[in-house]
């Protein structure tokens, strides 16, 4: 697989690590970032069955590469914000969930793409804020759809108007991370949470993916319909029953409070 330097990717059994590596410009986005991202995403090795984003030096992120926004006029303003939001689907839809370990800034199209991630961890030096308020700009890389399921639109709103800057405490409590850990510890809790994530069936995986977002988005009918038919594809696959065959003779797995 082919990347550009910025885009450092390694694989580590089923899981494959992407590393932001512009630290000299806080990991900025700029167009060769983005389109690395979409490429991985676009063709995920076989065999990975979980991937995980960090980034190199202080920070996950300080968002878009601003240094490329003045060149641009209106249209290829609209086909750059475009741009992102294929990217950033091919991470939220693409074959496998998605692990981000945040630390630092995580602010602006950082935060995006933070966002189109399934599970977010974050050291507790992380901070949230959507700089695009005091830029005269608005979010494009498709934080208005994303940020407010996960914090809601007046939290949003805050952020944006009044340039309010979330702690890493902050963000757990809102619903920006699920995880939140000590300074350096996060790669490695990060790794711990894709590698638990890897052992879940496919089917499970794709309904979590793909159909409960979806279900989401729709009407109640829609989605308990919706959820019906996941429910009976799912548990009729081979994977799923040789599970239940397994707990039904006594050889799965119980349900343990803190479980390893
Ligand atoms: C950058 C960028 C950038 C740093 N684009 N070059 N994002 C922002 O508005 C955030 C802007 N950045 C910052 O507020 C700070 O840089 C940080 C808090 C992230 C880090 O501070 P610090 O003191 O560690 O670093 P620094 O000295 O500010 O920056 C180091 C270098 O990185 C410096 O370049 P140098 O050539 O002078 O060394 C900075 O110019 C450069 N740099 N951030 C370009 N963002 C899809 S739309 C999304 C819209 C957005 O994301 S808007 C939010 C943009």
């Amino acid at each position: 697989m082919t990347s550009p330097t910025s885009l450092h990717i390694e694989q580590q059994d089923d899981v494959l690590l992407l590393k932001l590596n512009r630290p000299e410009k806080r990991n900025a986005i700029n167009d060769e970032l983005i389109l690395g991202l979409e490429a991985v995403f676009s063709a995920i090795p076989d065999g990975v069955r979980c991937a995980l984003i960090y980034g190199e030096g202080g920070h996950f992120s300080a968002g878009l590469d601003l240094s490329q926004l003045r060149e641009r006029n209106l249209v290829e303003g609209l086909h750059h914000s475009r741009m992102w939001h294929r990217a950033l689907d091919k991470i939220q839809f693409g074959r496998v969930p998605v692990v981000a370990v945040l630390h630092g800034a995580c602010v602006g199209g950082g935060l995006e793409i933070a966002a189109a991630c399934h599970i977010r961890v974050a050291e507790q030096s992380t901070f949230y804020a959507l700089p695009e308020g005091k830029r005269g700009i608005f979010v494009g890389g498709g934080a208005s759809v994303r940020l407010p399921k996960l914090i809601g639109v007046a939290r949003m709103t805050d952020m944006m108007l009044t340039g309010r800057v979330l702690s890493a405490d902050e963000g757990l409590a809102a619903g920006l991370s699920q995880y939140v850990v000590g300074a350096g510890e996060g790669l490695a809790k990060g790794l711990e949470l894709a590698k638990r994530i890897a052992q879940v069936g496919e089917m499970t995986t794709y309904g979590v993916m793909h159909v409960l977002p979806r279900i989401a988005d729709s009407g109640q009918a829609e989605g308990l319909m919706m959820e019906s038919l996941m429910a009976t594809i799912s548990s009729s696959s081979p994977e799923a029953q040789e599970q239940l065959r397994e707990f039904l003779e006594g050889r799965g797995k119980k349900v343990m409070r803190n479980d390893e």
